[in-house]
């Protein structure tokens, strides 16, 4: 704390002039956000308003951060990943006088740490990646929440997790569902994943993906941008489900489907994007082939059940960063990358900033909404809420305009005759 104001414990504020770069980059490619920071700096609606943010700390994030400064918002951060947070980045903004707690390679419990460190003085607002701050209020600070506006929430399992609390009646205050916005998760979670988690096994691996065959477990929008993008690169996607209708999509889109069982037998390359655990065990590691690299995208690290890996192994060595070897009883090594954690962001810098920038103007826009609704006085009931549509809408358009795209517009009569219905053939 020796040359900036505010609390912060990152890994080497000697990274901060590289850090800051790397921001300056994001920003030139990260325009919707840009325009709602120099539009809201003028009138600092966050001003007195406190947010606690957990969610991996990357030159995009960092973006989103000063977005909130800039227009008045005091604000504290945690990552949301122990192994997401770019020390470079954490850097940079501790010199810049924000109050983060954040290192890449944390132990969980430093993790948890960081968190609660963000809640020492009383947030008004929450910001989650995963909901681990939120249920760090709940479950240890409880008596933060009578004070909390309100929260958002950035991805589909935290969004999961939460309408489960909130269908218990266990959430004590509201959230803003920011991942079931349109422009966030048609976009990031499609296009954003498929190229990160491309680049994190290139970056973990450097293997050539033409020819191989590349085994994709879940066809969410998630596993949809990774077997696109795969496909793309000339790999022999397969595709693993549960769901009859998701399955039936990937047959239509051109995909092999079929149990991980038989997959697990050809495969080259695995990455699960499913949110659920065990999706690849013991039985699975068995039967696969020699030198198969296997990787999870998905939020937590519980899709791969290393720990049945481990027990087949007689031997586990690092053989590139991000990158162990587990050699087998059978004599058949496996690979796994960032150790079963999301593969794009802890083997490469997560989603590009372009995609980012529709994420965070939702999340921008989520926590504005949240403090106009409470300088007016009004409640919002303790549940998982969507935002409003027209938010997508005014999102698109600026991306299009800063991408210089222009689209039509209906005309009167033709908006009249959408909704008539005497209209026939
Ligand atoms: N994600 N953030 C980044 N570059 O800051 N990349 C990915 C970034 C978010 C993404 O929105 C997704 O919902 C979440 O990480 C999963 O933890």
């Amino acid at each position: 704390m020796d040359y900036k104001e505010g609390a912060y414990k990152v890994r080497d504020l000697s990274l901060a002039e590289a850090g800051r770069k790397r921001i300056e980059w994001a920003e030139s490619r990260m325009p919707v956000l840009m325009h709602l920071r120099e539009r809201y700096s003028k009138t600092q609606p966050f001003k007195g308003y406190k947010i606690a943010g957990c969610l991996h700390v990357t030159k995009e994030t960092a973006v989103l951060i000063e977005t909130f400064k800039a227009c008045g918002a005091e604000v504290a951060w945690s990552g949301c990943n122990p192994l997401s947070t770019q020390d470079d980045i954490a850097a940079a903004l501790a010199a810049a006088g924000v109050e983060i707690y954040a290192w890449h390679g944390q132990t969980v419990e430093e993790f948890y740490w960081s968190i609660e460190r963000t809640l020492d003085k009383p947030p008004h607002l929450t910001l989650d990646d995963g909901a681990d701050l939120i249920f760090t209020v709940h479950h240890k600070r409880p008596d933060l929440a009578q004070h909390i506006i309100g929260g958002s929430e950035e991805t589909t399992t935290g969004v999961k997790r939460l309408r489960a609390m909130a269908a218990d009646g266990k959430l004590l205050y509201p959230v803003f569902a920011v991942n079931d916005a349109e422009t966030k998760w048609d976009f990031d979670n499609v296009y954003g994943t498929g190229q990160s988690t491309i680049d994190g096994i290139l970056r973990a691996t450097s293997v050539l993906l033409a020819g191989k065959n590349f085994v994709v477990a879940g066809y969410g929008h998630c596993g949809r941008g990774v077997a696109m993008r795969a496909r793309g690169m000339g790999a022999n996607v397969i595709v693993t489900e549960v769901k009859p209708t998701a399955a039936l999509k990937a047959v239509l889109d051109g995909f092999r489907v079929m149990p991980m069982d038989e997959a697990a037998e050809i495969g080259d390359i695995f990455v699960t994007a499913t949110g659920m655990k065990d999706v690849i065990r013991g039985r699975h590691f068995r039967k696969m082939k020699d030198g198969a690299i296997v990787c999870n995208t998905g939020h937590y690290d519980v899709e791969l059940n290393l720990k049945e890996l481990a027990e087949l192994a007689v031997r586990v060595r690092e053989v590139r960063p991000n990158n162990k070897e587990y050699l087998l009883e059978n004599g058949r090594r496996i690979y796994v990358l960032a150790d079963g954690r999301l593969v794009n962001l802890a083997a490469a810098e997560g989603h590009p900033s372009e995609v980012m920038d529709m994420s965070f103007a939702n999340q921008f826009m989520a926590h504005l909404m949240l403090v106009e609704k409470h300088k007016a006085g009004e409640k919002l009931p303790p549940q998982v809420i969507d935002l409003p549509e027209e938010l997508d809408q005014e999102i698109a358009r600026i991306k299009l305009e800063t991408m210089g795209i222009r689209i039509d517009t209906l005309t009167d009569e033709q908006r009249a005759y959408a909704t008539d219905y005497t209209a026939g053939t």
